[in-house]
């Protein structure tokens, strides 16, 4: 399907300049380690390598360009993928020169890293040669050939280069060749998905059916004999390459029973969302039905159960992982901002299956809240962990919450999230719409337009809106062939809209969350109006942390509570129920945000010698609220912070 999107959306353009021309030099400069930085561990763990990034060093000795050894995690090839994949998609929006040349020179170095057999990957080219996937529990050998075959069709798609894209097919190839249940061939998966990814994605660039066949192998094979892992490495595994991870259980590789037969989310959120977003791939590109019902159980069970408000998954640093349903604490989960990337990931194959809204509501949720939390408005800083609630304090004192920073840092030990950020922005264009055969779905509500020319079609929309600020939304069509239904999501947390064509308005039915415009040939002006006004929010009352809590969102936006505002000690707001919400837009303030500010309650403190336990409950008195989007915290120093907030 021919169709290309160009975002003009000034909330969204901010990123992606940012993206372009801050993270990608900025990352650049990580990877070779001349940014002057400090690099932080992710949590209290002397055994995170946080020296330096080394990537690109790893990749100039495994090309025989300099001497030394491999330093980094065993997946540290992935962070150079990740950003040359948001090099590529930075490229469709900002033509560079210098960097496209930066690039070709990075794949040029990776085609010289690469073995004659197609084998990639520096960890095991430099330090162990006699160790290739013999210990895949551990050893991302799949992982890391998957962030590479995505970049390199990435990079193909952006430059009609082919440089990147041979070396890509020699290594899936090679892949192809050593894995399967054939004679010789290892049948068996990756310790984290992603290979899925990749195989899907070169099948869908060249048409060669024998990857996403690999793919479907691969997928199908996950948790059909899950003793393979353990008994890999007792046959033949060599050295450990990561330690620690054999000690997980099955569930954290979603290897405990078969993909088909898997119903709920478990164990490593950025693996479960990952192979999700494959399997749906494949059920989406195949018409496969039982793959696909496997895919719609995994959803809702994340979606109807273990997603934090924020579009955060993953409620324990144990394993960064899910634990059950309705399990959410606020101040210990994880909500790595990679689970959320990859929620939208999932979310986007979903809508290829079919056309439910509850995709993009989702997709929207992970978006505007942990997704663009994961990173300063300076594009400099990233969080790895997304709290709903920190207090540096605790953060500081309690082992138990060092994962859970109350500041972003400049880089991290496991450096995941930075890349994948960059290249999940800079690739924002593919969310916005959905293009089918029949019908062309509106997700994100992102000034863009949309032009499909498929030889059938012949049509182009364009977005425009300042949203959320302003709740109308304007499509401008023209079409220049066959009536085509344009498809426009409601937002789950609007309560009213209207919707308009070339003037009038119309009773249009939602379909599936969406409402549906029928557009004949010839120019039109269709007029989408939402109610945008600041809510409150209440858990499911088995979500036992939020009890008596209240959050607050603006449109898509989930708000919080930040100390440099309310004064330290959060858990002393109360906001009452019927307290109105406020909202005025500071265009000064942190980028440009709406601020809600309320009339509230703030318990007053004890005297010192009080004591720790007293026979009367705190005196109360007024204080107003302010309440700021969520994605922005953490830019204004050292912080605490909550989302939930008592209520009155
Ligand atoms: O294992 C590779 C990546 O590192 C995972 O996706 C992240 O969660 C981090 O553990
Ligand atoms: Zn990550």
């Amino acid at each position: 399907m021919d169709f290309k999107v160009r975002i003009f959306d000034g909330f969204w353009n901010r990123y992606r300049r940012l993206v372009k021309q801050t993270m990608i030099p900025y990352q650049w400069d990580v990877l070779n380690d001349r940014a002057d930085i400090s690099i932080e561990r992710e949590r209290n763990d002397a055994s995170i390598p946080n020296e330096k990034s080394h990537a690109m060093e790893n990749f100039r000795i495994a090309a025989g360009r300099a001497q030394g050894k491999h330093y980094g995690w065993v997946f540290q090839d992935s962070d150079v993928y990740k950003w040359l994949e948001a090099v590529s998609y930075s490229l469709c929006y900002e033509w560079d020169d210098e960097l496209k040349e930066t690039a070709d020179s990075v794949f040029d170095l990776i085609s010289e890293a690469q073995e004659e057999d197609g084998y990639l990957n520096t960890y095991f080219s430099i330090m162990n040669p006699s160790g290739k996937y013999r210990r895949l529990v551990e050893s991302h050998e799949l992982y890391c050939a998957g962030h590479f075959i995505e970049a390199a069709a990435a990079y193909h798609q952006a430059t009609g280069s082919s440089k990147a894209l041979g070396t890509a097919i020699k290594l899936a190839d090679h892949i192809c060749r050593t894995f399967g249940t054939g004679e010789g061939q290892i049948r068996g998966v990756d310790g984290h998905e992603e290979i899925e990814i990749g195989l899907m994605r070169l099948y869908h660039l060249t048409g060669k059916r024998e990857y996403m066949d690999k793919a479907a192998f691969f997928l199908k094979e996950r948790g059909k004999d899950p003793g393979f892992f353990e008994r890999q490495i007792r046959e033949d595994g060599g050295d450990p390459v990561l330690t620690g991870l054999l000690s997980f259980p099955l569930k954290y590789f979603q290897v405990h029973r078969p993909v088909t037969e898997q119903d709920t989310a478990e164990g490593h959120a950025v693996r479960l969302v990952y192979m999700s977003t494959a399997l749906a791939d494949l059920a989406a590109t195949s018409g496969d039905e039982a793959l696909a019902e496997t895919c719609r159980k995994i959803w809702s069970n994340i979606a109807g159960r273990r997603m934090y408000i924020t579009g955060g998954i993953g409620s324990t640093v144990t394993g960064e992982a899910f634990t059950l349903d309705y399990d959410l604490p606020n101040d210990t989960m994880y909500c790595e901002t990679c689970a959320s990337i990859g929620l939208m990931f999932f979310a986007r194959q979903m809508l290829r299956i079919e056309s439910k809204a509850e995709y993009a509501d989702v997709m929207e949720r992970a978006l505007y809240n942990t997704v663009i939390a994961g990173m300063a408005l300076d594009g400099r800083h990233f969080f790895y962990v997304n709290p709903l609630e920190a207090v540096p304090g605790k953060s500081l004192n309690d082992p138990g919450k060092s994962h859970v920073k109350a500041v972003r840092p400049q880089w991290l030990g496991c450096a995941c999230c930075p890349p994948n950020l960059a290249r999940l922005i800079a690739s924002l264009d593919r969310y916005i719409y959905t293009v089918k055969d029949d019908e062309v779905l509106v997700n994100l509500f992102i000034g863009s337009e949309l032009k499909i020319e498929d030889g059938r079609r012949s049509l182009s929309i364009r977005q425009d809106s300042d949203y959320p600020k302003n709740p109308v939304i304007t499509f401008d069509v023209e079409n220049r062939a066959e009536p085509v239904a344009v498809k426009i999501r409601i937002p789950s947390w609007t309560d009213r809209y209207t919707l308009s064509v070339d003037g009038k308005e119309t009773e249009a039915d939602a379909e599936y969350g969406y409402v549906r415009a029928d557009v004949s040939a010839g120019k039109h002006t269709i007029s989408f109006e939402l109610e945008i006004i600041p809510k409150r929010w209440y858990s499911n009352p088995k979500v036992s942390e939020n009890i008596g809590k209240t959050a607050v969102t603006y449109g898509p936006f989930v708000y919080c509570a930040e100390g440099v505002d309310n004064g330290e000690d959060l858990h002393l707001l109360e906001l009452p129920a019927h307290s109105f919400l406020d909202l005025k837009w500071d265009d000064e303030l942190l980028g440009g945000v709406g601020v809600i500010e309320a009339e509230g309650i703030r318990l007053q403190e004890a005297e010192e010698d009080d004591g720790l336990y007293l026979s009367e409950g705190p005196r109360k008195a007024p204080r107003k609220i302010k309440l700021i989007p969520y994605y922005a915290w953490a830019n204004r120093g050292v912080n605490e912070m909550r989302v939930w907030i008592n209520e009155a």
